[in-house]
């Protein structure tokens, strides 16, 4: 016998389980609009000397940077640019430093390899859009590399946040009346957009020389036929070993790590292990174009480059 109510309620359950569908669709995840879109102008360093003390205010901060032409990174960084703001202090300088964190997402922090002190307490997290001060001796002359320190450290200087410290000797370098130019070069690596399995797999898609592959090779560096150019460079890496070499030069004078008692003879190439710096001199004596590479060429070859340009009035001639 038909069960004409057994048969209306299967109906209506059919009829509810279907109206679930087209009322409850699938539902859309949103992304955290903070996260996307957060773009934050760069702010300025500030810093200012009393004497030999050194007044150095940092900002922590997210900012697009144009890593290869037309290509952007939403990077955390220092002061909105990659590498932050080179620092250039003298030994024996006392460094009165604040961090003003206004990244609103993220805890960061300050780590300069040039000073003696304790991590746990002078390296220490600044939270969301708060600051911290800290001083620091700058004892030891030499290239060094600063970084954010906070937690995984790799994400931080993977997604842009370092920068070099320049701590000049009291007493200079030998070779110090002869040099006519100097420049800084700082080599690092860009990888898959906030990727950190890309960044622990360490094969980047950008290795760079100023944080970009092109401005040093469309704005060449200048020098005039008979100069001696000193470069500061460093490999803040965060993964990559730098094997510096300048095409056409010899290095007469190497300062490993820039300490004026470290000095090396006549290198054809000079390791920069991955936060590693060096002062390096040589004298060009014919005019050209001298590239500049990493001579691990996979990463030459993907943007570690640039140009020294050599002319007879140290001027750049555009052709
Ligand atoms: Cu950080």
């Amino acid at each position: 016998m038909f069960n004409w109510k057994l048969y209306i309620v299967v109906l209506i359950g059919f009829a509810i389980i279907l109206s679930g569908f087209y009322i409850n669709p699938i539902p859309i995840i949103e992304e955290d609009p903070v996260l996307e879109t957060l773009n934050q102008p760069p702010v300025e360093p500030v810093i200012v000397r009393e004497g030999n003390i050194v007044k150095i205010e940092m900002t922590a901060q997210v900012t697009n940077v144009e890593i290869s032409t037309g290509v952007f990174y939403n990077a955390w960084t220092f002061n909105g640019t990659v590498p932050g703001p080179i620092i250039r202090v003298k030994e024996g300088d006392t460094l009165q430093f604040t961090l003003n964190n206004i990244d609103p997402n993220m805890s960061h922090s300050m780590d300069f390899h040039a000073v003696q002190t304790s991590p746990s307490k002078n390296f220490v997290d600044i939270m969301p859009l708060e600051h911290g001060s800290f001083t620091y001796s700058a004892n030891m002359p030499g290239v060094f590399m600063y970084h954010c320190g906070t937690d995984p450290v790799l994400e931080h200087i993977a997604n842009g946040m370092y920068g070099v410290i320049i701590v000049e000797p009291k007493d200079g370098y030998p070779t110090d009346n002869e040099v006519d130019r100097e420049y800084t070069i700082v080599q690092s690596e860009w990888y898959a957009e906030h990727d950190f399995d890309a960044f622990l797999d360490g094969s980047p898609e950008y290795v760079v020389f100023n944080g970009n592959d092109f401005t040093l090779k469309e704005h060449p560096l200048l020098a005039k036929v008979g100069d001696r150019v000193r470069l500061y460079v460093n490999n803040v890496g965060p993964n990559k070993v730098s094997s510096f070499h300048i095409v056409g030069a010899i290095m007469d004078r190497v300062y490993i790590d820039g300490n004026p008692k470290n000095m090396l003879y006549g290198l054809q190439t000079v390791m920069l292990p991955a936060s590693g710096g060096a002062v390096v001199e040589f004298v060009v004596n014919e005019a050209g174009d001298y590239p500049i590479v990493t001579h691990q060429f996979n990463d030459a070859s993907k943007g570690a480059g640039a140009v020294l340009r050599v002319t007879a009035d140290g001027l750049d001639t555009g052709d």
